[in-house]
């Protein structure tokens, strides 16, 4: 009799969740990885979450699902409707950033479609370290000429310089066989900086002295007017270091005279550096 007793308790803990998983209720929701990790910087990868739905019914229907959050989590949509198959994930991307300066938390999302509900946690991560030897460009938000309909502004300054990852991970203008082209980064206070590192498209399928930038300046903004400290002509390299004599800058950028294919200005990664 005791033993039938013990056990009465938490069969009663589970018997809401029963109810929700047995009851009219036809999908269940999920949502990957968890946690999602963000960083607090305008061009740095955002969380990206796979949200997930499947018809554990007998029939195919329709479900729509909520997405919401409180600050300081920014979506990317706060909808998810779908036809969904008999027991089939079916799934969807979302996006998730927090404004620049957010400190380290644990904050959640909260998904709901036909009844059933799931908070997905996210992390915000601490922004990467921007002293002495570290890169002044990661993460900020990059400004271009022009961008490609097929690339991310943020492309070429989202810390992946691996040309192989080119369509993910790189930028170009949008401007075919017309120059210059312009792309970097204004800084949020006035920064000082001697070296900048270009690396441009070089893979195995698309080398760069075949496909890479070829005749660029590197320009400091200093007092809002530009100023040019290196000028490169005829490079056929991936990567190309430029030092000169260290100054405050309020912005830098690489303006793109011509590339190798004479087409587009390809910048896998920008880099920039104190020294
Ligand atoms: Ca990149």
């Amino acid at each position: 009799m005791k033993r039938a007793a013990l056990l009465a308790v938490p069969l009663a803990l589970l018997a809401p969740a029963l109810a929700v998983a047995n009851g009219k209720s036809q999908v269940t929701v999920s949502a990957t990885p968890q946690p999602v990790e963000v960083v607090p910087l305008p061009c740095f990868p955002s969380g990206r979450l796979a949200l997930g739905m499947t018809n554990t019914g007998r029939k195919p229907m329709i479900a729509d699902m909520r997405i919401s959050a409180g600050a300081p989590l920014i979506l990317s949509r706060h909808q998810f409707s779908s036809y969904l198959p008999v027991g089939q994930l079916v799934t969807a991307p979302l996006d998730v950033r927090v404004p620049r300066g957010t400190p380290e938390g644990t904050f959640t999302v909260d998904l709901a479609a036909e009844g059933q509900r799931l908070s997905a946690p996210v992390v915000v991560k601490p922004a990467p370290p921007k002293g002495p030897g570290d890169n002044l460009l990661l993460g900020e938000q990059a400004v271009a000429s022009s961008t490609h309909g097929n690339m991310k502004l943020c492309g070429g300054v989202d810390g992946n310089s691996d040309s192989e990852q080119w369509g993910a991970s790189g930028w170009h203008d949008a401007t075919k066989g017309a120059f210059p082209d312009s792309y970097g980064v204004d800084f949020t206070a006035p920064t000082t900086v001697g070296r900048v590192e270009l690396q441009t498209l070089d893979s195995i399928r698309y080398p760069a002295a075949v496909m890479g930038v070829r005749d660029f300046d590197v320009q400091v903004r200093v007092g809002g007017a530009w100023t040019t400290v290196a000028e490169l002509r005829g490079n056929v390299e991936g990567h190309v270091k430029v030092t000169f004599t260290p100054i405050v800058a309020e912005s830098v950028r690489v303006v793109v005279q011509d590339s190798n294919d004479h087409g587009y200005s390809r910048i896998v990664e920008l880099q920039a550096f104190d020294s």
